[in-house]
C-alpha cells in the first residue's frame, strides 16, 4: 500500500466517491490509486473550471464533498475562480493538488510554483503533505476542516509522498467535531428585538434555506411579523409550493436599499450583513442604515435550523402552528406567446419544470425575473452563482446532476458567462447526465453595458462596443454543443422554445436549447 492508496481508503471511509478530475503526470500514482478503487466515481473535466465548480454543484446537492484532482499550481489556478464561488458558498471539498516530490523541487522544474500561495486565497484550509506516513492523517484532518467549517479544503500531495509505502493498518471513519453550541444569550437577545415591537428581519442562507429550517422561520414571521429575508447569493434555497417563499436581497443597489430601508433590527442566521456588489459613487457599502442593530442569532458552522427553532421557542411560536407555506401552483397562468424574450423563457420554464428539478441560475441579465416568477412553481432547487465569478452554470449543472441522478437539472445560461467553461457541455455528455441548457443568447455583455449606463456613459464607442458584445461573429451554440456531444436546438420564438423545451424535459441525457434574444 503507498500514500496514494492511504488517501484514497480515508476519502472512500468517509463517503467520498466521486472525483472530478484533471490529472498529469505528478499524480499518476494517485491516479493508479484511484485506479485500484471500483467505489470511486472518477469524473474528467476538460478544463479545472469545471471539476472545480462541478464539485461545487456535486456538494450543494449532496450534502457531501467531492475530491477533486488538480495538476500543480497551473492546473490549481485554472480552477481557482470557480473555487472562489465555491467557497463563498460555504461548499464542503476537499481538493488534492499534485506536485513534484520533495526532493525533486530544488530543482526549479518547469511546473513548480508556490501551490500554497495560489490555494491560500480560495480556500478555507491548506496543508502540504510531508510524507507517505502523513497521507492518512491529513486527508482525514482535510475531511474534518471541510465539513466542520463547512468550506474548501485543498492537500498538497508531493509525488514521493504518494508512491512511498505506507504500514498497513484499518481505517476508519473520521470524527467530525461537533458544531459551537448556540449561544442562548444571542437567541434571547434575538427574541428580545422582536418582542421591542422594532421592524425586525431575519436574513438567512445556507442550511436556514432549506425547506424545514424555512418552515420554522415561516412561523416566527406569522406569529410576530418578523419579516424572511435571504442573503442575495445562496448555494441553495428548496422553494416551490409547499415551502415558504423567502425574498432575496436584489442584486441592483437601490432595490437592494429600499428593500433593507425600515429594518431596525437584523438578525442573521449563518448570513452576512448586506453589502453592496461594487462601490458606486455617492451610494453607501453597507445596505442596512447606520442605526440597525445587528444581531448574530448563529454563524455558518452551527445548527442554523436549531437556532430558528430555539427562537421559536423563546417566543412561544409553537411547532405545530401551520406555516406560510405557499399552497396552489400558478398553473393557471396562460404560456407566453410569439417573440422570444428573457422574461417569456423564465415563464415558460418556471410553469412547465417538473417537480423536484434543480435549477442552475448563470442567466445573469436575463434570468432577472425567474427567481420571482418561480416562486409558486412545483418544488424545485434553486443554486445561485455565489461568487460573482462567471463560468460556473454549466459545470455547477453537472455536478448537481451527478449528486443527483434522478432529478432534473435545468441550467439558465447566460452565453458571455457560458463561454467561460463551455467544455463541461462534454462532461455532461460523457456521463450521460440528465441536463438541460438554455442559453439566453443575447450575444452581448448585457450586464456591463448597463454598468456603464449607470456610471453616466451613454454613448458607446468603437472600442466600448468591441468589448460589450458578443456578435461578429455571433457563436453558434448548436455547433460547439454537438461538438461536445450534446443534442441541441435553436429557438426564436416562445412556440419553439416551448417545442424544444418540452421535448427535452420528455427525454433523458443532456440537451442544449439556444434561445436567440
Ligand atoms: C471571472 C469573471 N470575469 C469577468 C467578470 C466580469 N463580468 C461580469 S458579467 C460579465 C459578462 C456577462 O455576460 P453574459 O454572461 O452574456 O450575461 P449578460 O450580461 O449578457 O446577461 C463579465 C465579463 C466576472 N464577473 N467574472
Amino acid at each position: 500500500m503507498n500514500g496514494a492508496d492511504r488517501l484514497c481508503d480515508v476519502l472512500l471511509a468517509n463517503d467520498v466517491d466521486v472525483c472530478f478530475a484533471n490529472p498529469g503526470t505528478s499524480e499518476m500514482h494517485f491516479v493508479a490509486a484511484l485506479d485500484r478503487k471500483p467505489r470511486m466515481r472518477c469524473v474528467l473535466g476538460l478544463f479545472e473550471g469545471v471539476v472545480t465548480g462541478a464539485a461545487d454543484g456535486y456538494a450543494r446537492m449532496a450534502d457531501r464533498p467531492a475530491a477533486t484532482l488538480l495538476h500543480l499550481g497551473p492546473g490549481l489556478a485554472n480552477g481557482l475562480a470557480n473555487l472562489h464561488n465555491a467557497r463563498r458558498a460555504h461548499t464542503p471539498m476537499i481538493n488534492v493538488v499534485g506536485d513534484h516530490a520533495t526532493y525533486h523541487l530544488q530543482h526549479d522544474a518547469p511546473l513548480t510554483s508556490d501551490i500554497e500561495s495560489l490555494a491560500r486565497p480560495m480556500s478555507h484550509w491548506v496543508r502540504r503533505i510531508a510524507d507517505a506516513e502523513s497521507v492518512g492523517p491529513d486527508t482525514a484532518a482535510a475531511y474534518q476542516a471541510t465539513m466542520s467549517l463547512p468550506g474548501i479544503t485543498t492537500l498538497i500531495l508531493p509525488a514521493d509522498a504518494a508512491w512511498g509505502a505506507v504500514s498497513e493498518r484499518p481505517i476508519q471513519r473520521t470524527v467530525v467535531p461537533k458544531p459551537e453550541p448556540l449561544a442562548a444569550e444571542a437567541v434571547l437577545a434575538a427574541a428580545n428585538a422582536v418582542r421591542s415591537g422594532r421592524r425586525a428581519a431575519l436574513m438567512l442562507t445556507s442550511r436556514a434555506l432549506r425547506a424545514d429550517a424555512l418552515e420554522i422561520a415561516g412561523r416566527i414571521a406569522e406569529a410576530t411579523g418578523l419579516r424572511l429575508t435571504a442573503q442575495a447569493f445562496n448555494g441553495r434555497i428548496e422553494r416551490g409550493v409547499g415551502r415558504v417563499p423567502v425574498a432575496r436581497v436584489p442584486y441592483p443597489i437601490d432595490l437592494a436599499l429600499e428593500m433593507l430601508r425600515d429594518v431596525e433590527v437584523l438578525i442573521l442566521v449563518g448570513a452576512e450583513v448586506p453589502v453592496a456588489f461594487f462601490a458606486y459613487p455617492g451610494k453607501p457599502g453597507r445596505l442596512v442604515r447606520d442605526d440597525c442593530e445587528v444581531i448574530e442569532l448563529a454563524q455558518l458552522g452551527q445548527d442554523l435550523k436549531g437556532a430558528l427553532a430555539w427562537l421559536a421557542d423563546e417566543l412561544g411560536v409553537r411547532p405545530d402552528r401551520p406555516a406560510p407555506i405557499l399552497r396552489s401552483a400558478a398553473l393557471a397562468d396562460p404560456l407566453p406567446a410569439g417573440r422570444l424574450t428573457a422574461d417569456a423563457i423564465s415563464r415558460v420554464v418556471a410553469r412547465m419544470m417538473p417537480e423536484n428539478a434543480i435549477i442552475c441560475d448563470e442567466a445573469i441579465t436575463s434570468g432577472r425575473q425567474f427567481f420571482a416568477l418561480s416562486q409558486d412553481s412545483v418544488p424545485h432547487d434553486y443554486l445561485h452563482i455565489t461568487g460573482g465569478s462567471i463560468g460556473i452554470g454549466i459545470p455547477l449543472a453537472a455536478g448537481a446532476a451527478i449528486a443527483c441522478p434522478d432529478r432534473k437539472v435545468i441550467g439558465l445560461q447566460a452565453d458571455g458567462s457560458g463561454m467561460y467553461t463551455v467544455q463541461g457541455l462534454w462532461t455532461q455528455a460523457r456521463e450521460n447526465l440528465d441536463v438541460i441548457t438554455i442559453v439566453f443568447a443575447n450575444r452581448a455583455y448585457a450586464i456591463l453595458q448597463g454598468e456603464m449606463r449607470n456610471v453616466g456613459v451613454n454613448e458607446f464607442g468603437r472600442n466600448a462596443q468591441r468589448m460589450l458584445t458578443v456578435d461578429e461573429p455571433a457563436l453558434d451554440w448548436l455547433a460547439m454543443a454537438r461538438g461536445l456531444g450534446v443534442e441541441a436546438g435553436r429557438a426564436s420564438t416562445v412556440e419553439e422554445f416551448v417545442r424544444l423545451f418540452e421535448g427535452a424535459l420528455l427525454r433523458r441525457g443532456p440537451f442544449l436549447i439556444e434561445a436567440v434574444l
